[in-house]
């Protein structure tokens, strides 16, 4: 009973989200980093507004984030504090190709993530590392138009293989890209799409995702040739769709929910287009770019896990009467009733995690790995900068309660839980400081202001006991 003697408890981040120094020691320029706060930041990352530079008018929250890159001695000593057995952290490739189509790799961005690997074993923490976080270079969006193009894959191709190769003994844990559906919903952020007027949309999105799948099964392939100690996972942005009421035309539209997000990873871990998405796309006249070889290869070499992040679960309807949404959230969802939101109108269902792993490992049968999930929430510190927590602990506590009685109830595998944001940092969807997720406040608002200083919070002190107790205390 209980959760694996060896689970992987920690925290998850991205590199554009805390690292800042965007131009320090080479690092080239990526779509992230031309995101603003604000609210023009939705109509960019979803690629309906191209906005490819830095202007005056606009504060780009990524250019120094919370200066991790500058910092990241002081921060992971709080992760080895904290007990952390793992560290979700992704690299950003502009570091190791500042254009992206460069043969030779910048041995700056290199090294300072090898000392970075080296500081978490220190601490016994094992690095778990995103290829991709939502970051694609700046000069590959300009010169091929990012994921749609197929000349990716050999820039991908080539990020790869360097850091297998050069991370080989400092990192076994790998997922190749962040929340890979998100590419409907944030194509701009997911894969440096903007669209062109009077283009079919879905069939740009399908093209594009067609590239990422392939290029993540060529990952999972030298990954593996390079150290078969490699273990790949993709990476779902996941959360059930329940049906709006048993009306049978609701239960369909919930299905069908699921799987459009299902789609990538049956592709990554069955290694197959399913028939609901071949049927889909021809009937709408998409094409799926194949490639001789494209098919063996996602085949061939499909993924050793299954990791996912968690926030909510969705409501599907298949009314077009029914049309109030919940607010806040890229991922649209009709409202649902019984449930509480959080201040930025994510609704919580801790139930509906244990529900999502019974989903995805009823599918897949593969190892699950939960590597984002957590409140955002504003928090009020004290005059000494602390900040009592109890609505974060409340979230932690339910939702890995219901984690363990996926486990312990229902037989779900899992590998380990990393918390979303264990130091504060910037919102992905909205560009702010102030929708915190961590243990840790760093000080700084919205704007930029702010002395960057850490305080640990209650949660800080909380999660350590649990990880202590191998998620026995909550
Ligand atoms: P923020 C939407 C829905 C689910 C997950 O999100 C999402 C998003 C994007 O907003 O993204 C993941 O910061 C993502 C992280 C992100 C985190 O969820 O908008 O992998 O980069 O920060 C939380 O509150």
């Amino acid at each position: 009973m209980g959760l694996r003697k060896d689970f992987l408890w920690g925290g998850a981040t991205a590199a554009n989200q805390l690292e800042g120094g965007y131009d320090q020691d080479g690092r080239g320029l990526a779509n992230v980093d031309v995101a603003p706060v604000g609210e023009d930041r939705r109509a960019i990352i979803s690629g309906e507004k191209k906005h490819l530079d830095f202007d005056d008018e606009h504060f780009y929250p990524a250019k120094e984030a919370i200066d991790h890159y500058n910092r990241y001695k002081e921060d992971i000593a709080l992760f080895g504090e904290m007990g952390f057995k793992t560290y979700r952290l992704s690299i950003a490739w502009t570091r190791i190709f500042p254009k992206g189509d460069e043969k030779e790799p910048n041995e700056a961005g290199l090294k300072f993530y090898e000392d970075l690997f080296k500081e978490c074993h220190k601490y016994g923490i094992e690095p778990l590392v995103t290829i991709t976080h939502f970051d694609c270079p700046m000069h590959l969006i300009k010169e091929y138009g990012g994921w749609r193009n197929r000349k990716m894959l050999d820039f991908y191709e080539n990020l790869t293989r360097t850091l297998f190769t050069r991370y080989k003994g400092l990192v076994k844990y790998w997922l190749t890209f962040n929340e890979i559906n998100i590419i409907l919903h944030a194509p701009f952020m997911g894969a440096g799409i903007v669209f062109e007027e009077g283009e079919n949309k879905k069939e740009v999105l399908y093209r594009a995702a067609h590239h990422e799948l392939v290029a993540s099964a060529m990952a999972t392939k030298i990954a593996h040739e390079v150290d078969p100690k490699n273990q790949v996972g993709c990476m779902l942005a996941a959360g059930k769709n329940y049906p709006n009421s048993p009306r049978p035309i609701d239960v369909l539209a919930a299905q069908q929910a699921d799987r459009q997000n299902y789609f990538f990873i049956d592709v990554q871990s069955r290694g197959e287009y399913p028939a609901y998405a071949l049927k889909e796309l021809e009937r709408e006249g998409i094409e799926i770019p194949f490639e001789e070889g494209d098919r063996e290869l996602l085949k061939e070499h499909t993924v050793d896990f299954i990791s996912f992040s968690y926030y909510s679960s969705r409501v599907a309807s298949g009314d077009p009467e029914v049309n109030e949404k919940t607010e806040g959230n890229i991922f649209a969802s009709v409202k649902n009733p019984y449930l509480e939101a959080s201040e930025w109108g994510w609704q919580i269902d801790p139930l509906g995690l244990r529900i999502t792993m019974n989903d995805i490992y009823d599918r897949y049968q593969k190892p699950l790995f939960i590597v984002e999930n957590g409140l955002g929430a504003i928090d009020k510190p004290d005059e000494n900068g602390y900040v009592e927590d109890d609505y974060r602990i409340d979230y932690l506590a339910s939702h890995i309660k219901a984690m363990k009685e996926a486990v312990e109830l229902d037989g779900v595998d899992l590998m380990g839980y990393t918390s979303w944001g264990c130091i504060d940092l910037v919102s992905a969807g909205t560009g702010e400081m102030k929708k915190r997720y961590g243990f840790i406040y760093v000080d700084r608002d919205n704007k930029g202001n702010g002395t960057l200083e850490r305080t640990p919070k209650k949660s800080f002190h909380w999660y350590k006991k649990v990880i202590e107790t191998n998620g026995e205390d909550l």
